[in-house]
């Protein structure tokens, strides 16, 4: 069991999701956000934290056996807003996880770091990275962050490229890269208390019928995924026809992402 584990972007969708099954393999959980959480159970403490701010971040890092960062802006926003949450956010947190006994990192990278890639290649945790998005090249950063932490200092980290952790998938494409809050737990946990983790990527998605992604590479960790989007196929298929073969949503691996230009603070 982990005496205490910080999970930043707590106020956020995919930390919502695995709250409450947490439990499972952390004693405490430290919550943090820009936002605050309110309906904190017995064994979560909730800390106010701005990913920009280094002290603030040296500070909430102390004392947590583990951390699980979700913390930043998930989206395609301006550089302004990407780097001050994404960037700097990430280098805070590695530098306070050096200064702190190396606690092991979950880094929630995200499928917009292969972004490019058509729907049609098929990927392992070897695929040069393809970005579709200044979001996307946040993520390629925290994954570098990961690996240079890893070798210089010993910082262990799964980075972990997410597909689509919701509920449910929304679309065509999310059938492809749903990945289930149940499934994300379970790999989190695995991760955590592996004997060596060192740092693998690993991609984020259930045991779905249509995938784009491998897991073959860390398969050392024991971790498979149960769920499969095809319980949601008919509702999805029903909701709306199918994309034309050039549109970006069937298209590229990223979907509507490779669309984005690149935003520009007001
Ligand atoms: P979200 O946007 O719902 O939550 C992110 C949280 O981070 C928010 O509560 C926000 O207040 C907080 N945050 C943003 N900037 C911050 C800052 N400067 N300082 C402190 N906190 C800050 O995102 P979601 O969906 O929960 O995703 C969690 C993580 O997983 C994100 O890093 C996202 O990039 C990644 N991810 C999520 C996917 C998904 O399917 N939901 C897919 C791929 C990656
Ligand atoms: C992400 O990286 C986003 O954080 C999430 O909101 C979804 O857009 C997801 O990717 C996706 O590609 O479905």
């Amino acid at each position: 069991m982990i005496e205490k584990l910080l999970v930043t972007g707590a106020a956020g969708g995919v930390a919502t999701q695995l709250r409450p099954m947490l439990t499972d393999f952390a004693k405490s959980v430290r919550l943090s956000d820009l936002q605050s959480v309110s309906d904190l159970a017995a064994h979560e403490e909730f800390v106010e934290c701005e990913l920009a701010d280094e002290k603030a971040v040296a500070d909430l890092v102390s004392g947590c056996q583990a951390i699980l960062h979700l913390g930043g802006v998930s989206v395609e926003r301006t550089y302004s807003l990407i780097r001050s949450a994404n960037i700097d956010g990430v280098y805070h947190l590695y530098e306070a996880a050096r200064q702190n006994g190396n606690p092991r990192i979950i880094f929630a990278s995200s499928n917009h770091a292969v972004g490019y890639y058509r729907q049609d290649e098929h990927l392992d945790h070897k695929a040069t990275l393809r970005p579709d998005g200044l979001y996307g090249v946040s993520k390629c950063f925290g994954e570098a962050m990961a690996s240079l932490y890893h070798d210089k200092f010993g910082v262990e980290t799964a980075i972990v490229r997410i597909g689509s952790c919701f509920p449910e998938p929304a679309d065509r494409r999310m059938l492809s890269t749903w990945f289930s809050a149940a499934d994300f737990a379970e790999l989190i946990k695995r991760c955590f208390l592996a004997p060596r983790l060192g740092c693998p990527v690993i991609y984020g998605i259930s045991d779905n019928e249509t995938v784009w992604w491998s897991n073959e590479g860390t398969r050392y960790l024991g971790w498979r995924p149960k769920d499969s989007s095809e319980k949601f196929r008919a509702k999805i298929e029903k909701a709306a026809p199918p994309p034309g073969p050039n549109e970006a949503v069937a298209k590229y691996q990223g979907g509507v992402f490779t669309e984005h230009p690149i935003f520009k603070d007001a």
